[in-house]
C-alpha cells in the first residue's frame, strides 16, 4: 500500500472532496466523472476504502480530487487515521492556490451524533476542516449526503445544525442522496460554472 501524494508539476485547478470515511465522497466523485472516466476508485461498505490521493483530469482542464476519509477507520487503526489527516493537510497546503473549491462531504445521518459525541472532548473533525480551509483561504461548500437515510423532517433539522456548527449560510449546503441520485445535478452544475 502506498501513500504517496502526487508530486509537483501539476498546476491544474482543482475541485477537492474531503470528509469523514464512508460518507460517500467516492460515490459523488463517480457521478461528477460520469462520461469521462469510467472508474474512479473503490466505493466500499467499509470506512477507509479510498486510501490514496488520485486526481482525475477533466476535459475542461481541471482535476477532481477524491480524498481518503478523515475519520476513524475501524479496520485500519488509529495510526493510519492520523497519517491520512497529515497527507490531506499537506496536500491542501501545497495546493491551496490551485483549489477552486473544496467540498466537505458529511453524512446527514451521522453528523449530529458525531458532533455530540466529539464536541465534549475535542473539536469534531469536520469543524476542524472548516477552520483549516478558512486559514488557507480555500473556498468550500458542504455536501450533506445520504438524505435518503432519514425522514424529511430530520433532514431539515440536521441541515440547520450543520449550518450552525460549520458556520456557513444554509445556502452553502447541498442536500444530496448519491444513492438515489438526488441533488447531484446541482453539485455538478455548480462545479461546471467554474470551468466553462
Ligand atoms: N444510503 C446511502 N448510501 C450511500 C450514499 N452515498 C454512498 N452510500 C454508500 O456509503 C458507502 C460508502 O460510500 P463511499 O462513496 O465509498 O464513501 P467514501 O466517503 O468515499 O469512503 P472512504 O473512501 O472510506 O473515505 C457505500 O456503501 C455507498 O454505497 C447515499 O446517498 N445513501
Ligand atoms: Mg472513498
Amino acid at each position: 500500500m502506498s501513500h504517496k501524494t502526487p508530486q509537483g508539476g501539476d498546476s491544474l485547478p482543482k475541485i477537492v472532496l474531503v470528509g469523514n470515511s464512508n460518507v460517500g465522497k467516492s460515490s459523488i466523485t463517480t457521478y461528477l466523472l460520469k462520461g469521462v472516466h469510467s472508474y474512479v476508485g473503490k466505493i466500499g461498505k467499509h470506512p477507509g476504502t479510498t486510501l490514496k490521493i488520485r486526481p482525475l483530469v477533466m476535459p475542461q482542464n481541471y482535476e477532481i480530487v477524491d480524498m481518503p476519509g478523515l475519520g476513524y477507520m475501524a479496520s485500519k487503526g488509529r495510526g493510519l487515521t492520523k497519517h491520512v489527516w497529515d497527507i490531506i493537510i499537506h496536500y491542501l497546503e501545497q495546493n491551496a492556490k490551485l483549489v477552486r473549491m473544496a467540498f466537505i462531504v458529511v453524512s446527514i445521518e451521522n453528523f449530529r451524533r458525531n458532533v455530540e459525541k466529539w464536541e465534549v472532548v475535542q473539536i469534531p473533525i469536520d469543524m476542524e476542516m472548516t477552520e483549516f480551509l478558512r486559514e488557507l483561504g480555500i473556498p468550500f461548500k458542504i455536501i450533506a449526503n445520504k438524505i435518503d437515510k432519514i425522514p424529511l423532517l430530520a433532514v431539515k433539522d440536521n441541515l440547520a445544525m450543520i449550518a450552525e456548527k460549520m458556520q456557513v449560510p444554509p445556502s452553502d449546503i447541498f442536500p444530496v442522496s448519491a444513492k438515489l441520485g438526488k441533488g447531484l445535478k446541482e453539485v455538478k452544475d455548480f462545479v461546471g460554472s467554474f470551468f466553462k
